[in-house]
This record gives structure tokens, sequence and C-alpha cells, in this order.
């Protein structure tokens, strides 16, 4: 895929597709026009069978700090109204494939926002998380104060947005809001790492696995293990079933296509 964006780089590289949000310059802060290629390269990504793990990071010293506030202080309500950005999105939370968030410097407002709608964050050592809005007059609008407080709990997620305080890397971890702390360097070498384990993994299963776990959040017990079952049953007309299952049987390392 050759890089015809505005304000984000795209690559694919061993079965990972990479978008890199990309104006350092303003700490990759998020216009309209970011967000709209971020979800159709996401989306494109998740029907590319050459795809199998889509990482999400930023260029420069930040993730993202924010959404574009030069873009947004004159918008009325109606103007949002009539924008609906938030279809675009709202997307996102379709990708069926693992996304993985590497997140370095900051990543406050939407752009916190952004990171958690991915399903591991890998963050830099000294990376500082969080919800400034309400320091601006506003609050989180893309999903910030259901996704964190789900994440967290209500206690300590409204602490956080109440106070607008950043939270740094270690907090993050602590309350189970990020996966890992990596050093700086190493950041992107580690996801990719990651990465790379996930590939090698029956895609059907990553993929059922994803929508199993998020209906958690959302299901009562009862209902979400209905769900997952189906789940696990649906994987039995899979041939990487047969083939998982077959390897294991012969001793070898099985080969997945993701069918
Ligand atoms: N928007 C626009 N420009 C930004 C920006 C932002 N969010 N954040 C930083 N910049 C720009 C700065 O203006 C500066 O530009 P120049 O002055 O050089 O032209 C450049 O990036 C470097 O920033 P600083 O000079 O401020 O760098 P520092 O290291 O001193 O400070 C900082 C870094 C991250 C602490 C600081 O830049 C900062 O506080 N930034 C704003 C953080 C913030 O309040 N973020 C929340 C924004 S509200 C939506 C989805 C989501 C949202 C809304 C709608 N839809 C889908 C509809 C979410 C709203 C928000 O995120």
């Amino acid at each position: 895929m050759n890089n015809q964006f505005e304000h984000i780089l795209v690559e694919k590289q061993n079965q990972i597709g990479f978008i890199t949000l990309n104006r350092p310059k303003v700490l990759n802060a998020i216009n309209r026009k970011m967000v709209s290629e971020i979800v159709s390269v996401a989306l494109q990504f998740d029907r590319d069978d050459d795809v199998r793990v889509i990482v999400l990071s930023g260029n420069g010293r930040a993730f993202a700090a924010g959404a574009d506030i030069d873009e947004m202080s004159n918008d009325s309500s109606i103007d949002l109204e009539l924008l609906n950005q938030f279809v675009d999105w709202d997307r996102l939370a379709l990708i069926k494939k693992p996304l993985i968030g590497a997140v370095q410097g900051f990543a406050f407002g939407g752009g916190f926002e952004l990171a958690l709608c991915c399903d591991l964050l890998f963050v830099a050592e000294g990376t500082e998380l969080g919800f400034p809005e309400v320091n601006l007059g506003v609050m989180p609008g893309a999903g910030g104060t259901q996704r964190l407080t789900k994440l967290m709990g209500k206690t300590k997620a409204m602490e956080w947005l109440f106070s607008g305080d950043r939270m740094s890397a270690q907090e993050a971890l602590q309350y189970g809001v990020i996966n890992r702390i990596i050093s700086k360097e190493l950041l992107m070498e580690e996801t990719i790492k990651f990465a790379k384990k996930l590939t090698e993994k029956p895609p059907l299963s990553l993929r059922l696995i994803k929508e199993s776990v998020l209906k958690a959040v959302d299901y009562p017990l009862y209902e979400g293990m209905q769900f997952e079952r189906k789940n696990f049953y649906l994987l039995f007309s899979s041939e990487d079933q047969k083939e998982g299952m077959r390897a294991f049987i012969e001793k070898r390392n099985p080969n997945y296509k993701g069918k």
C-alpha cells in the first residue's frame, strides 16, 4: 500500500499492518481527516488476507496529544451533530483483527480514546496518559468516560476524569489500563515481537477470542458464556482447527491459513 495519506504513514510487513499517526509538529493532534484516514486503513487491513495484526503508533515525541483543538475550537453543537464524525470513529470498534497500540510520550484526550480502542497497549517508560478535556470546558466524547471506567472501575476513573490529571505509565499499568511498560528505545521492537507471535496463531481463533472478550465487558456472565460457546463451536468448522489438532497429534508445527 503506498502512502497516499496526508496525516498517517502506512506500511505492511510480515503480516503486520502498521498505521503511524504523522503530524509530529503538533504532537499528532487528531484532526477529522486523520480520523478518517486511520479508520479507512484499519478497515482495509481488516479485510486484507496478508495482514493478521494491526499496530497503531505515533511519529515523534507523542502518540497523540488529543483531538486538534484548533480545528474544533469554534464548532457549535449543531456543527458537531451535522458533521456526525463519530460514525467514522465508532467503526474502529468493528475491527476484528488484533489491534495493538504502541504508545509513547503523551496520550491525551482523543489520543487516549484512540489508544483505548486498541486490544493491547504497550507503552514506553515515561509516557503520560489522561483526559485533560475538563480543563478546556468539555469532556471526553469518543468513549473515554465509558472505556476508562470499564477498565479501571468507577473510583479511579472518576478521579482522573474530574481532575484532568496525567496518569503515569506506572499508574496505568497498576490499574490495568495498559499491558506493559517498555523502554522507549525498545518499544517498537518489543511490540513487533509480540505482534509477530500473534501472526503465527490461527487468525479465526484470535478473531473470535477478541469478539468474546469484548462481549464479556458488556454481557452478564450467562449470556457471555452462551456467546463464547457459539464461537467455540464455530471454530470446529475451520480448516485451522483440523490443522492445529492434526499437527499436535503428528508432533509438528501447525500451518494456519485463517480458513
Ligand atoms: N491540538 C492542537 N495542537 C496541539 C495539541 C492539540 N490537542 N496538543 C499540542 N498541540 C501543538 C501545540 O499547540 C504546539 O504547537 P506550536 O505552538 O508549536 O505551533 C505543538 O503541538 C507542541 O506542543 P507544546 O509546545 O504544547 O509541547 P509541550 O511539550 O510544551 O506540551 C502537551 C505538551 C501535550 C502537555 C501540551 O501540548 C498540551 O497540553 N496539549 C493539549 C492536550 C489536550 O488538552 N488534549 C485534549 C484535547 S481535547 C472527537 C474525538 C475526540 C475528541 C473530540 C472529538 N470526535 C470523533 C468528534 C477529543 C477531544 C480532545 O482530545
